[in-house]
C-alpha cells in the first residue's frame, strides 16, 4: 500500500487549498498534546475475488492520560454478519504491512501474517448494519500487555500496528458457510479448522510501515 506521511508544509499547503486534494489516504499528524495516527483502510483483496471490496478508516489516538483511542469505520461490509477485528503487528525490526492481494487467489489469515504480523490486541467483534457498516470507537489503557508479548504494550505499537478487518460473503449468500462447488465459499479458514473461510478471510486493513 501506498502512504504518504504529511510534512507541514504538504498539510499547510492542503489546508489552504493548494495541494488540489484534501488529506491523503494514510496521514500522521503529531503534536504536543496527542499522538494521532490516522490510516485508511483499504481491501486487502484482488477486486477479481467477488464481494471483497469495502473501505474505511481508523484512528489511533494516544491522550495525553495514557489511554490509547482506537476508532474504526467502514462501509462496504458482508451486511448483518460479524467482522473480527484486530490491531496486529509484527513487534520486530521490520514494519507492519498490509498483504497485498492476487487476482484468482484469496489472501487467508495465513497468508497476510508475515506483512501484518500476529494478533496482538483483539477488539469486540462488529456486526455490520444491513447497509454493510460498521463504527466502532474504544479506550484502551495504554499499558494494555500485547498478545504476543506482554512486555509490550498498546502504547508501543500505537504508531505501528495495523488494523485488520475480517469477514467476506463471497458468494453473497448472506451467511458465512462451507458451500461446496463455489470457488472461494467452498474453502476453510487457514487458521481455524471447520470454520468457513469467509469468517476469517481479512477484508480491510491499515496502517503505517515506518
Ligand atoms: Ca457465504
Ligand atoms: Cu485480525
Amino acid at each position: 500500500m501506498k502512504k504518504l506521511m504529511i510534512s507541514t508544509t504538504t498539510a499547510l499547503v492542503a489546508a489552504i487549498g493548494l495541494g488540489g486534494t484534501a488529506l491523503a489516504a494514510h496521514d500522521q499528524v503529531k503534536n504536543d498534546k496527542v499522538d494521532k495516527y490516522t490510516y485508511s483502510l483499504d481491501p486487502v483483496q484482488d477486486p477479481s475475488i467477488p464481494n471483497s471490496q469495502a473501505s474505511g478508516s481508523t484512528t489511533i489516538t494516544v491522550l495525553p492520560n495514557g489511554d490509547v483511542k482506537v476508532k474504526v469505520t467502514a462501509t462496504g461490509l458482508a451486511p448483518n454478519l460479524p467482522h473480527l477485528m484486530h490491531l496486529h503487528d509484527v513487534l520486530g525490526s521490520a514494519p507492519s504491512d498490509c498483504p497485498a492481494g492476487t487476482p484468482g487467489d484469496v489472501v487467508t489469515v495465513a497468508d497476510g501474517l508475515p506483512a501484518y504480523g500476529a494478533i496482538q490486541l483483539p477488539l469486540p467483534t462488529q456486526v455490520a448494519d444491513a447497509g454493510g457498516s460498521i463504527s466502532y470507537n474504544a479506550k484502551f489503557p495504554a499499558d494494555t500487555p500485547l498478545a504476543t508479548d506482554a512486555s509490550t504494550t498498546l502504547g508501543d505499537i500505537a504508531g505501528t500496528a495495523q488494523v485488520v478487518v475480517h469477514g467476506i460473503d463471497f458468494d453473497g449468500n448472506g451467511e458465512y458457510a462451507i458451500v461446496a462447488g463455489d470457488p472461494f465459499a467452498s474453502q476453510e479458514s487457514s487458521i481455524v479448522p471447520g470454520a468457513p473461510l469467509e469468517l476469517t478471510a481479512p477484508v480491510l486493513c491499515g496502517g503505517i510501515d515506518n
